[in-house]
């Protein structure tokens, strides 16, 4: 159930950010509007045991190989200490499956991103919904003695630029992230940290460190989080504790895909998850006529069946 603000930090009032108590089996409309309320009024929200024990071992077996290959990373906005690895969803079906596919995950990222569209063809009026598509996977690994990030937003990458609101007005968003824990994330290990009500801000405003908070959490925790919210990696000041995080984005259907899954993924992987996955991956068109392959439906390449939308062209 909702609490009061349990994020740790900041000594101002700020808008109040929700836990709630998930599970692999707490049924998703139990605790939808909590996160949706959430995420409108803060911005954030925390989900505790979001996914199992069994689950976070299996993902965390999934990517150790990875991790034991991985180099330091080229750009200074990351800690040297960092490990990234990307590309998540052709290489860890227990990712693509229980993290991205998540059911919670997928409505609240549907709430918010799908687009609807009215528009005249001739004397014929159409009806387009785009639905969201996945943005980036990336599962991180920092280490001691890593600096902290900047506070930044995630959805600079759209070039997006807002004005203040006073309350949430649906289709001000351009992503969600999910971070879910693979090993505990606390204050002093880096936890993220973010401005609760920062995506209500004019995007002409700068971040100010004295207003975050830590989005401290267990493994098999969950923060999600709107991309117009600033937040940050934190310093890990800790001695010996890696902080191993699972981090995906949604996004807008008809936006250019942060991480390019076509390419970041070996197709034969792909071929292997539920369709359903294969569509919020890009392999679908977003309505009305967004991403075709040879004019037709991109999920064609994956099924090698005729495709049933091809109308509009
Ligand atoms: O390290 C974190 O918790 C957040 C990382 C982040 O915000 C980023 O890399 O864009
Ligand atoms: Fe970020």
């Amino acid at each position: 159930m909702a609490q009061r603000t349990a994020v740790t930090g900041s000594e101002q009032p700020l808008p109040e950010v929700s836990i709630l108590k998930a599970g692999e089996r707490v049924p998703v409309q139990e605790l939808l509007q909590g996160v949706i309320e959430s995420l409108k009024i803060s911005g954030g929200c925390l989900l505790r045991n979001f996914i199992s024990q069994e689950t976070v071992k299996e993902l965390n077996d999934d990517f150790a190989p990875y991790f034991d290959k991985a180099k330091p990373l080229k750009s200074d906005f990351w800690a040297k200490e960092t490990r990234r690895i990307t590309g998540c969803m052709g290489k860890s079906d227990a990712y693509a499956l229980k993290v991205v596919g998540n059911e919670l995950w997928q409505e609240v990222g549907r709430h918010f991103l799908t687009s609807t569209l009215h528009w005249w063809l001739g004397d014929e009026q159409k009806y387009s919904p785009s639905n969201p598509q996945l943005n980036n996977t990336s599962v991180f690994k920092i280490r001691p003695g890593a600096t902290a990030q900047s506070l930044h937003r995630d959805d600079i990458i759209c070039h997006v630029h807002r004005p203040a609101v006073t309350s949430h007005e649906k289709g001000r968003d351009y992503g969600i992230g999910l971070f879910v824990a693979g090993t505990r994330s606390t204050r002093r290990n880096g936890a993220t940290r973010f401005i609760p009500g920062s995506h209500l801000w004019d995007y002409a405003e700068r971040p100010r460190e004295e207003l975050a908070v830590y989005a401290e959490l267990e493994p098999g925790d969950a923060f999600m989080m709107l991309s117009g919210c600033y937040h940050a990696g934190s310093a890990n000041t800790s001695l010996d504790e890696e902080r191993l995080l699972y981090s995906t984005f949604t996004g807008r259907g008809w936006c250019r895909q942060e991480e390019n899954q076509y390419l970041a993924n070996e197709v034969e992987r792909v071929k292997r998850l539920p369709v359903h996955l294969q569509k919020f991956m890009g392999w679908e068109l977003s309505l009305p006529f967004m991403g075709w392959v040879g004019l037709d439906d991109p999920i064609c390449l994956l099924s090698g069946e005729e495709s049933e939308v091809g109308g509009y062209f």
